[in-house]
């Protein structure tokens, strides 16, 4: 806008601000004990993958220590990893969940 007094336009931002959210990997850490067909399941429960998937990961986390689940906003990310860590704990098994910011 211009008062028209003076050259003293006053320029107002129209374009939305798209702020990008934080994400975070969510990881699943091998261990000696938990059955692989356990891994396989909670990455097909939780995590929607296709049996080949799963499976992909669950044996990149048996031979490299620790792989990816997936990527969430925060609140999805601690939800997802609070769902994994009570049911490997109802099934009495070590198996970690854990995220990080990306
Ligand atoms: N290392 C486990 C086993 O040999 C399988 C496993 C894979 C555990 C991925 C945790 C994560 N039974």
């Amino acid at each position: 806008d211009d008062d028209g007094r003076q050259g003293t336009a006053i320029i107002t931002r129209t374009k939305t601000r798209t702020k990008r959210p934080n994400l975070y990997r969510v990881l699943l850490l091998n261990d000696d004990y938990t059955p692989m067909e356990f891994v396989i399941h909670v990455l097909e429960r939780f995590f929607n993958k296709s049996r080949e998937d799963a499976t992909r990961v669950m044996l990149h986390v048996h031979h490299n220590g620790v792989g990816e689940c997936g990527i969430f906003t925060y609140e999805i990310a601690e939800t997802k990893v609070t769902q994994v860590m009570d049911f490997a704990r109802k099934h009495q098994h070590p198996l970690q969940c854990v995220m990080e910011k990306k």
